[in-house]
């Protein structure tokens, strides 16, 4: 018997992170572009069971109809949140539907907690998509929502008028007029990524003026690269709801990343937002999701292991000094909890004399350390596609510098300072990213 939990008794917090990875994650061309087409059952139910391990209180699936495959995952699904539920509380699971009977039907059918309904209310929208005016747009959702209302009065209702950023004010309030009374949310989604920090501000105040006992949502686009701060500036500005991705992922350039969204919000010290979420498994999480897709943790993600990599000869002297001077953000909080110093042309003679002596051990003085690190400069750039560079110094070191290892004792051969480990020869699962050029990699 599938587990279920009347909305009323749910006491939301400051901001409810509303997951949409498997709705509009799935509309990401990632996915194409890395021959994966569709998340499998399995993809689906793991990364369900992450989200609600990390706190997330709401994830958005397809409508069932969308697909036999939804319709069945849907149980898949639903019984992997049931599991959880003694241990995390209950996790809502929304449908994203048009305003459609066909979606409603299929997603009360399929146990949703609630529906995510949406119409589009731009001039484009209302000419090329569905081709309907203000007024009918307003007509047939009040309808569908009372006829829902009267069956379902415990389905948690959200109304989202499509590419609201490139919707009138005026228009938008025509129809939000109307619905505000019958939902408990109202979306205001930036579909095609226009929006900017400011219109989101004044949009999202003019809309809690306007609405005040209805909680907002927000959903934005990163085709001008604004999605998070726009979503930053919808929950300083009364948005409750915000709707993520993991890594971002979505339509065309996708939306907000989830963590680099409370990352942001911990920096700026806004702890009011962050009840509940897992933050620690920020990373573990964002690696999970890069696995799902057969990529890295994107260089642009603020909780990635790239965040806390360090090429430039300068910053890695620097870093074996101290971390703080080119890591200036708590990531270790956010569970990137090493950093790692990449041997590579632009690595000093400092770095270089660091790891051939404490890392492996050689009898090396500062003078030979400077002429090994010049001939290693030369000659790295000659180095064959996947041959490590680690490899290549230490052979300048053992067969052109004749440099000999200092004989430690057993006993204090793993004993090294600063706690930096050689990671030239182990792979660690999951986190590597840039495995044949790290050779320091440091815990914090
Ligand atoms: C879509 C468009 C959507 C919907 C957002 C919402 C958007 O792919 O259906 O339901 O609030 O960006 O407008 O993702
Ligand atoms: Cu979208």
């Amino acid at each position: 018997m599938s587990v279920s939990f009347s909305f009323k008794y749910y006491q939301p917090r400051n901001l409810e992170i509303i997951d949409t990875t498997l709705r509009e994650g799935s509309q990401s061309s990632l996915l194409h572009d890395h021959y994966k087409y569709f998340f499998s059952t399995a993809d689906k139910i793991e990364i369900v069971r992450a989200l609600i391990l990390y706190g997330v209180k709401f994830i958005e699936l397809f409508a069932p109809n969308v697909s036999p495959q939804e319709a069945t995952d849907w149980s898949a699904i639903r019984e992997a949140r049931d599991e959880l539920v003694v241990k995390c509380g209950y996790t809502f699971l929304l449908a994203h539907v048009r305003c459609h009977p066909a979606d409603v039907d299929a997603a009360i059918k399929a146990g949703a907690d609630g529906l995510n309904m949406y119409m589009g209310t731009s001039d484009e929208s209302r000419t090329y998509s569905h081709g309907q005016g203000l007024s009918e747009i307003t007509r047939r959702s009040t309808k569908l929502i009372e006829d829902i209302r009267k069956d379902y009065p415990d389905l948690v209702l959200r109304f989202s008028g499509e590419d609201a950023f490139r919707t009138r004010e005026e228009d938008l309030f025509s129809v939000y007029d109307a619905i505000a009374p019958l939902v408990s949310r109202l979306g205001t989604p930036d579909t095609v990524g226009v929006a900017t920090p400011s219109a989101v501000a004044r949009r999202i105040q003019a809309l809690r003026e306007r609405y005040p006992s209805v909680n907002l949502e927000g959903h934005f686009h990163d085709d001008r690269g604004f999605a998070l701060y726009n979503t930053l500036e919808a929950v300083r500005a009364g948005a409750r709801y915000i709707q993520t991705t993991l890594l971002g992922i979505g339509e065309r350039s996708g939306i907000t990343s989830m963590t680099a969204l409370l990352f942001n919000l911990f920096v700026d010290k806004q702890y009011d937002f962050l009840d509940g979420y897992q933050l620690r498994a920020s990373y573990p999480v964002n690696v999970l999701m890069a696995d799902k897709l057969r990529k890295l943790v994107p260089s642009k993600e603020p909780v990635s292991l790239t965040n806390r990599t360090h090429a430039a000869g300068v910053h890695q002297k620097a870093m074996i000094n101290s971390a703080s001077t080119y890591e200036a953000n708590p990531l270790d909080q956010f569970g990137v909890t090493e950093s790692e110093i990449l041997l590579g042309p632009l690595s000093g003679w400092n770095v270089i004399h660091y790891f051939l002596k404490e890392i492996c051990g050689f009898d090396i003085d500062e003078t030979q350390a400077k002429s090994i690190a010049a001939a290693f400069k030369k000659q790295v750039y000659n180095i064959p596609f996947g041959a490590s560079p680690s490899a290549l110094l230490i052979e300048i070191a053992a067969s052109e510098y004749g440099l000999k290892p200092i004989n430690v004792p057993e006993q204090f051969r793993g004993a090294i300072a600063q706690n930096l480990t050689d990671t030239s020869k182990t792979a660690e699962i999951g986190e590597v990213t840039h495995a044949s050029g790290v050779i320091l990699r440091s815990k914090r």
